[in-house]
């Protein structure tokens, strides 16, 4: 499986960014708790040199918890910023969020007002790949809602910030960075968590992929939630068609509808409800 996309506006998204940065004190970076390795943009770590930095763990409800902590000490460890994990669809984490920016930040304000200037709140960015929580991150944040939703990477216009509790004020608008896709796994991850658009995969092989990764990984989350008593069969379309039936989900003639238990299987891996997993381990990985 192979995803070629490379958006025409990422330069420029790139360039407003680094100039975005200057204005700021801190970055929130968000990465999806999932799969903290391939939601990150490698990028950022040059274009934001030597700013104080917070990643979250975003969409933890739907990671497997003991390796979301693993990765939050894994982060500090490896790159000294601290990374909290956080469900940004119900706040879970969020209250956290400017206790920790204005710890990392006191150095710098400290100075500020040590050469005369007035104390202020502190000014953050935050930035992450499409669809990882970032607007939603900001919303819960803010208290209200703010943040748009939709992502127009490249427009130009007058900075606006969002005065969050805790003293701190929101860039209005979060850095969209686009993903790297590094290698057929990484676009497969991306793919199966949806941080990625449909119509740039094919669901029914993202869909095969993701159910040969899970009858590896999490055998028990399919007997449960699809009540499998027999032996699971080696290969992966012949588990869809095993979903399928006890879905029910056929064709007129009494066919399993393959296509529709791909989208089905997708959908229920994605809202969380075939159980709670996370596709990458810290020690697999360099950050
Ligand atoms: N389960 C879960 N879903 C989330 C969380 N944060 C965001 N989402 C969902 O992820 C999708 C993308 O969120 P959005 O904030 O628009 O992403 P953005 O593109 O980074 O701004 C939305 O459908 C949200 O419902 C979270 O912490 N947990
Ligand atoms: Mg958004």
């Amino acid at each position: 499986m192979g995803i070629q996309w490379f958006p025409g506006h990422m330069a420029k998204t790139r360039q407003q960014i680094k100039r975005d940065l200057g204005l700021v004190d801190i970055v929130i970076e968000i990465l999806d708790a999932r799969i903290p390795a391939s939601s990150r943009n490698p990028d950022i770590s040059s274009m934001a040199k030597g700013k104080p930095r917070l990643i979250i763990l975003n969409k933890s409800d739907l990671a497997d918890p003991a390796l979301t902590s693993d990765w939050e000490g894994f982060f500090l460890k490896k790159t000294g910023f601290p990374a909290l994990a956080a469900d940004s669809l119900n706040g879970k984490g969020i209250r956290r969020v400017p206790g920790m920016v204005q710890k990392l930040i006191a150095k710098r304000m400290s100075a500020l007002a040590l050469s005369g200037r007035r104390p202020r709140p502190a000014r953050c960015m935050v930035v992450g790949i499409p669809n990882v929580g970032k607007s939603y991150f900001i919303n819960k944040l803010a208290g209200r809602n703010v943040a748009r939703t939709e992502d127009k990477p490249g427009i130009t216009r007058g900075r606006q910030w969002i005065r969050a509790a805790g003293g701190l004020d929101l860039m209005d608008t979060p850095g969209v960075l686009w993903p790297k896709f590094a290698d057929a796994t990484v676009s497969f991850r991306l793919a199966a968590t949806g941080a990625i658009k449909g119509d740039i995969y094919d669901p029914y092989d993202v869909a095969c992929h993701l159910l040969g990764w899970i009858m590896q990984n999490y055998p028990h989350a399919l007997r449960q939630r699809y009540k499998i008593t027999e032996e699971f069969p080696v290969e992966e379309a012949e588990m869809l068609q095993v979903i399928g039936k006890t879905r029910g989900l056929l064709l007129a003639g009494g066919k399993v509808d393959a296509t529709k238990v791909a989208q089905v299987f997708l959908k229920e891996f994605r809202s969380g409800r075939l159980g709670r997993f996370t596709m990458e381990a810290p020690e697999d990985h360099q950050v």
